[in-house]
């Protein structure tokens, strides 16, 4: 093994501890950590720990004047379209599926810490008559909008499936499509990539080893949806299925309008290259980012960024100045895609957090800390935004598209009991609006039945749950 050119290089970086138990490893240990080592790209991971500490160091505070809201032109609020301009929304979204240029970027890597499961997000059911999963859920929201869009077009383009995952949520989320027969999906139309890991390090910026002869590491973030999507091939992929729009969102909203053919439509109507679904944020206090201008370009300003003054000003109708509510879910063409793989990746922001990351000591015993002890770097998603020539936003209603899960029932919020209510909820409304006079009790939507309350006409008067209408 050659251990002294891994050292030298190690000692060249200030990495060189990584080694410390190098003669208590076994063959097979060298090996493994051998290969680990060489898979870290050295000066990027330093380079990666400095830029992150200075960001730290730095107080990133927004200043008041420093801050403006979207420009009105480029946003467009599905509450106040007339139905013609909707209908030409749609009907360009639709015409872009069934042309096959459509595909949706699931992003699945995260590890529903908060949530409490041990499996991907994805695999979770909130308890919803049907027992679907969010997986399931959004699977069978591509077939029904396929098919509408084939009905409407005539015309089946098919919308292709990416799922990021991670080294925690890969394997898990290929046996569970696998085993469901990929809900019924064209199995070469579902594809799923790695995200990749960037290695932890203590507040010194030394790598942390999880054992003698690993590297700690912890996923880059969704922001690492863009190396991942250009070193998995999925780019290519794209390009050569001639897909122009993409629409990525997060696993864990429930009522996600997969593929929303309204959003792509307004996108593509304004000529948009990157687009942001926004939902209102309509209390100052409320914890969520807002997508505005700094400096004049785009971004998501956290709650914890935004002046306290800035975000309580309101506009001439009340709403609030600053109130487009980012909640993950992203319009890209490719081509934008592309160009940030190609320019921008490496520069894109760095956001470090202080954790609790076990590790191996000096005497070669793993602890397990109980406070913070390192540091764990990701890349945001949204970072992107200030590369866009041509930004738009779109405004939804919250109820009908946006309950995330991110809790367990007991914090009583964001969690599988308000998913399921919301869910219901929405389904309910529907069917009073296609003519069902009383529903009663758990009445679900199959989304192979209608994807946002069409095809429901001429159903029972009353409809006494728990059911699914099919
Ligand atoms: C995300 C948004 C936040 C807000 C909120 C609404 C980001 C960075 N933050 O915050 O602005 O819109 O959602 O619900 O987008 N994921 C990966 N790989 C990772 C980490 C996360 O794929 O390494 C996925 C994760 O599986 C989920 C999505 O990204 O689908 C959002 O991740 P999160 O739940 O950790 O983000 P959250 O709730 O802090």
């Amino acid at each position: 093994m050659e251990v002294e050119g891994i050292r030298m290089q190690l000692k060249t970086y200030h990495q060189d501890h990584l080694l410390d138990f190098w003669d208590e490893l076994t063959d097979l240990e060298k090996k493994e950590l051998a290969d680990d080592i060489s898979s870290v790209d050295l000066a990027e991971t330093n380079s990666y720990f400095q830029r992150a500490n200075d960001s730290l160091k730095n107080n990133n505070k927004i200043l008041d004047h420093e801050m403006s809201p979207i420009n009105s032109e480029r946003c467009g609020i599905l509450n106040q379209c007339s139905e013609e301009q909707l209908r030409g929304y749609e009907k360009k979204g639709l015409r872009e599926i069934a042309e096959g240029r459509v595909a949706v970027v699931l992003m699945a890597g995260g590890q529903g810490t908060r949530l409490g499961v041990t499996y991907p997000k994805g695999m979770y059911e909130v308890g919803l008559p049907s027992k679907k999963t969010l997986f399931q859920l959004q699977a069978e929201r591509i077939r029904r909008l396929e098919f509408i869009a084939e009905e409407t077009c005539g015309k089946r383009g098919g919308i292709t499936w990416y799922i990021l995952t991670s080294e925690a949520t890969d394997k898990m989320t290929n046996d569970f499509l696998n085993h469901h027969n990929y809900f019924g999906l064209v199995k070469e139309n579902v594809k799923t990539f790695k995200q990749c890991m960037i290695p932890c390090y203590d507040f010194d910026g030394k790598i942390l080893l999880d054992a003698k002869h690993k590297i700690s590491r912890a996923p880059d973030g969704n922001g690492g949806l863009y190396r991942a999507l250009h070193q998995s091939g999925m780019l290519d992929d794209m390009r050569k299925r001639a897909i122009r729009s993409i629409h990525a969102h997060s696993v864990d909203n429930i009522l996600i309008k997969v593929a929303d053919p309204y959003f792509v439509g307004y996108c593509l109507d304004k000529g948009a290259d990157c687009g942001v679904l926004v939902v209102e944020k309509t209390e100052p206090t409320e914890a969520v980012g807002v997508v505005s201008q700094v400096h004049g370009l785009y971004r998501v300003v956290e709650y914890s960024e935004i002046p306290k003054t800035t975000s309580e000003l309101r506009r001439a109708d009340g709403r609030l100045l600053f109130n487009a509510g980012n909640v993950c879910n992203h319009y890209f063409t490719v081509d934008f895609l592309v160009k940030i793989s190609e320019c921008h990746e490496k520069d894109l922001d760095l956001h470090l957090a202080k954790k609790k990351i076990p590790f191996v000591d000096e005497k070669g015993e793993r602890q397990v800390p109980a406070s913070p002890n390192g540091i764990k770097v990701e890349k945001f998603v949204f970072d992107v935004f200030k590369y866009s020539r041509n930004f738009a936003a779109w405004e939804v209603p919250r109820d009908s598209h946006f309950s995330p899960l991110k809790n367990s029932n007991s914090v009583g919020q964001d969690c599988p009991a308000t998913a399921k209510r919301d869910v219901l909820a929405l389904h309910k409304k529907w069917l009073l609006k296609a003519g069902v006079t009383s529903v009663m009790g758990e009445v679900e939507v199959s989304p192979l039945r209608s994807y946002m309350g069409e095809n429901l006409k001429g159903l029972d008067d009353v409809i006494q749950g728990p059911v699914v209408v099919e």
